[in-house]
């Protein structure tokens, strides 16, 4: 479990300041926070009260006056701006702190392959000098959250401490308040964040994996909103140690003739809310998948969205479009600000609006950078922050406190290049190393850098892996051990393409999907190949016309399904060295690699580079 607040600094600065929580509270705060009786969060309190030095201390308890505190000052600050529909708001973040900061962002410990790390005593003193006085003047808040379901056994607390009112506005949009369970002085994660100077060039974000995470001079949600992307590389860690999952995946229910649940793990930006929305919702980006009895059941963790908008538009992403323009509280971030207090961003269908303000300021039709490069209207990773519950496909059971039985899991790549559209592993071994731990993805627009580069991302974790990967991978197949009941494992790519462009429509996904829930159901058959089972033409081609009213080419099918088996082996290859190269993966992961590259051999050996589809049947 975590310890209690383990900053070996901590003592010191109670030391040097004791009370000083008490003295930045009003008589309100005050008396909010002694219904709780809790030391372990005084004690937190006082400390970062004491390194931050706010002017004052809000507590948000969680009641309507708190959350329209929250948002007024968000606005009075000018963090959000409100928009014509005042429910409304609109949040730029700098223009260089549009998204995760992985170079800046370390787990705190001992050098970990694939891991940005930094030794624990030089991060904790780099972080602490930063956040030294970084609240001066300002208010802090104090948000009181659960990570699950509050009547949920397993549910995890924590705790956000921030300078934003921005950042805590979208905690309590994307959480469940859980302000009342701090009474029983269990433990619980905290979270500091400052905006500080936003000095780009101080920008850290710290994570001790004793249940701490520090975060300063950035306000991105990715890098600021403690519960998100933060408390991942916690939960993982525990979920390792523990023997459960914590996963990237969206959690989805799919009807048949019952619904069956699956999760799916996506990196950002490659189709995960996309296909959350076309099932029954539960989570769009984070699950706890525990075994139960036997079974795995998997909870979501949060009870928001924070989304990707580029692209949203109405034909294809109903769903999501509705809720974006339905009178719940929207924070949208990072899109184009249009003089009638309306936002626009890029890919929604409408017309490109002449002029708004946008991340960098004020921006017009061709307005370019500083070397030359044309300024988007909004901002290819700009986001909007809802609620769960605005979802018209929410399922109820996202509340359940048992969670839900899950039956299949995706792992889903953006890649151009090698994937078929759609497979089943022969096995949970085969499924977790040779589709999730062999993925490779083009990389996503969620990370600062260059985007559409591939790069290796396990499991859509590669930015939140904590633990090394081979105890990782070591905990995941014996968690499947452990289970008398294993979800099927799918690989699922919605991008591949031949010369000619993309091999399937956007829509296709729902008859993927379709597909699963058949071989859940034992209804669909499927062919044997190296890399794993695909879907018959047969199957397919009344599928599409099921759900999808289209007629399915034999030449479509074979386009989408000729397996590309010498580009399978050269991934395999790559991703074998990679594990080859850290000494604690187990063997059996490079027994398996080693299977998979030799039986993709035998076929190269008797079809040459790709084998159709036709050929296997
Ligand atoms: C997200 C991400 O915001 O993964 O969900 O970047
Ligand atoms: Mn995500």
């Amino acid at each position: 479990m975590f310890k209690d607040f383990n900053l070996d600094t901590h003592y010191l600065i109670m030391d040097l300041i004791p009370g000083i929580l008490k003295e930045r509270l009003s008589s309100s705060e005050i008396e909010k926070l002694s219904k709780l009786q809790n030391h372990q969060l005084v004690n937190f309190l006082n400390s970062v009260v004491g390194l931050c030095d706010p002017e004052s201390v809000y507590i948000v308890e969680g009641t309507r006056k708190d959350l329209e505190y929250v948002k007024r000052k968000a606005i009075e600050t000018g963090e959000e701006i409100r928009l014509k529909n005042e429910n409304h708001t609109i949040h730029f973040d700098p223009p260089l702190d549009q998204a995760r900061a992985r170079e800046d962002t370390f787990i705190l410990g001992s050098k970990i392959p694939y891991v940005n790390t930094k030794s624990r005593e030089e991060g904790l003193q780099e972080v602490i000098s930063i956040l030294k006085g970084s609240m001066k003047g300002r208010e802090m808040f104090v948000g009181f959250y659960s990570l699950g379901p509050i009547a949920s056994k397993y549910k995890m607390l924590a705790v956000q401490v921030t300078d934003s009112p921005y950042v805590i506005h979208s905690e309590n949009m994307l959480y469940r308040n859980a302000f009342r369970e701090f009474t029983n002085n269990e433990d619980f994660l905290k979270f500091v964040h400052s905006k500080g100077s936003l000095d780009i060039k101080k920008r850290r974000i710290m994570i001790d994996l004793e249940g701490v995470v520090y975060s300063v001079n950035t306000t991105y949600a990715g890098n600021s909103v403690g519960l998100k992307k933060l408390a991942l590389r916690l939960t993982l860690n525990k979920a390792v140690n523990e023997g459960w999952l914590s996963e990237h995946m969206a959690i989805i229910g799919l009807e048949g003739e019952r619904t069956h649940y699956i999760t799916a793990s996506f990196p950002s930006g490659s189709g995960k809310t996309s296909t959350s929305m076309l099932g029954k919702l539960i989570s769009d980006d984070l699950a706890f998948i525990r075994n139960v009895n036997g079974i795995a059941r998997a909870w979501n963790p949060e009870s928001g969205v924070f989304g990707i908008i580029h692209g949203v538009n109405p034909k294809d992403d109903p769903i999501v479009w509705d809720v974006l323009h339905s009178n719940d509280e929207v924070i949208f971030s990072n899109v184009l600000l249009l003089p009638d207090g309306t936002v626009y961003w890029e890919g929604s269908g409408d017309h490109e609006p002449e002029k708004g303000v946008n991340f960098a300021g004020e921006w017009w039709k061709g307005k370019r950078d500083g070397s030359g490069k044309p300024i988007p209207p909004s901002h290819p990773n700009a986001r909007f922050t809802v609620r769960l519950n605005s979802f018209k496909n929410l399922d109820l059971k996202y509340e359940d406190p048992e969670g839900v039985e899950i039956e299949g899991i995706i792992f889903g790549v953006k890649d151009y290049y090698t994937l078929v559209p759609i497979a089943e592993s022969f096995s949970w071994e085969h499924g977790v190393i040779t589709m999730g731990a062999s993925m490779e993805s083009s990389r996503t627009s969620a990370v600062i850098g260059k985007s559409d580069e591939m790069e290796f991302n396990p499991m859509a974790l590669l930015d939140f892996i904590s633990v090394s990967l081979g105890k990782y991978l070591d905990n995941y197949l014996s968690f499947g051990k452990r289970l008398s009941k294993l979800p099927k494992i799918f690989s699922a790519n919605y991008f591949l393409k031949n010369e000619n462009g993309y091999l399937n429509s956007k829509e296709d996904k729902k008859v993927w999907l379709r597909w699963i829930v058949e071989r859940i159901e034992g209804k669909a058959s499927a062919i044997r190949t190296p890399i794993g089972f695909i879907p018959t033409y047969d199957d397919l081609s009344s599928l599409f016309y099921k759900v999808l009213s289209k007629t399915y080419k034999k030449e479509e099918y074979e386009a989408q399904f000729t397996i590309r088996l010498k580009a399978y082996k050269e991934k395999f290859e790559r991703v074998r060295s990679v594990y080859a190269g850290i000494d604690d993966v187990p063997d059996t992961v490079i027994e398996i690699f080693n299977k998979q590259i030799s039986d993709l051999n035998e076929y190269i050996n008797r079809f040459g580079e790709k084998v159709s589809p036709f050929q296997l049947s």
